[in-house]
């Protein structure tokens, strides 16, 4: 059984701005191109053509957006910094970040993949360092750990949750689209995450009742 069932394809944009649709919990993948993002998606999702797949690397430019019956919205961003782009095109990514940042209000956590089989990557640990630094929630998934004998597993997260500046309460998913390893673990992550951002969000009604019936000449007058 997949994670999340029905997802559905929503919208592809160039920039944030463009998107119009209703404000839910959005999680959104980045990571460099080929590391993993569309297949991890397609695995969750259990629908193979749900996100493309590229054989060319550093293909997707667009903010690819999807709508769980969840009740929260999964973001397929574009790819930065595939070996061999040049400083233009991971320029340009440094611009989109916090384009997209600024303009997805919804957004509730930002997965940053990494490919486990190799060292955190000099445009990886910029990104958390950028995400930390905003104030963004975002979560490290080491993709491809079919790659990676499970003998080497800790050494490898301890270093990702290093150079990612995690803290305590921050975990490394170590997933694999392919094999379908983790991706329980990442899931519930997830829909923890979106129901806590729903949560979080005050009502109206109650804020309104709130303001009438409180006094704050009544405080500490008896
Ligand atoms: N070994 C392995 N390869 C993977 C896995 N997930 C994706 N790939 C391969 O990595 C390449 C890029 O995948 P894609 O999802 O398009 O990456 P994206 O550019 O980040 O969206 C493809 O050739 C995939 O088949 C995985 O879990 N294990
Ligand atoms: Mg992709």
């Amino acid at each position: 059984m997949p994670e999340f069932i029905n997802a559905k394809f929503l919208s592809s944009a160039e920039r944030a701005h463009q998107r119009t649709m209703p404000p839910m919990p959005e999680i959104a993948f980045c990571g460099r191109s080929n590391v993993g993002k569309s297949s991890l998606i397609n695995a969750l999702c259990g629908n193979s053509k749900l996100a493309r797949v590229s054989k060319t690397p550093g293909r997707t430019r667009l903010i690819n957006t999807f709508l769980l019956p969840d009740g929260f919205y999964l973001v397929d961003l574009p790819g930065y910094g595939y070996a061999r782009a040049s400083r233009e095109i991971q320029a340009k990514w440094q611009e989109f970040l916090p384009d997209y940042l600024e303009n997805s209000k919804t957004l509730t956590v930002a997965l940053v993949l990494v490919d486990f089989r190799i060292p955190p990557q000099a445009m990886d640990i910029e990104i958390c360092t950028y995400l930390r630094n905003q104030g963004i929630t975002y979560g490290v998934v080491a993709a491809k750990c079919d790659g990676v004998p499970r003998g080497q597993w800790h050494k490898r997260i301890m270093d990702i949750a290093f150079a990612c500046k995690l803290t305590f309460s921050d975990m490394v998913f170590p997933v694999s689209a392919h094999k379908g390893t983790g991706l329980r673990e990442l899931a519930n992550a997830m829909r923890q995450a979106a129901r806590e951002a729903k949560d979080a969000k005050p009502k109206v009604d109650e804020e309104e009742i709130d303001g009438e019936d409180f006094d704050a000449s009544d405080v500490g007058e008896e």
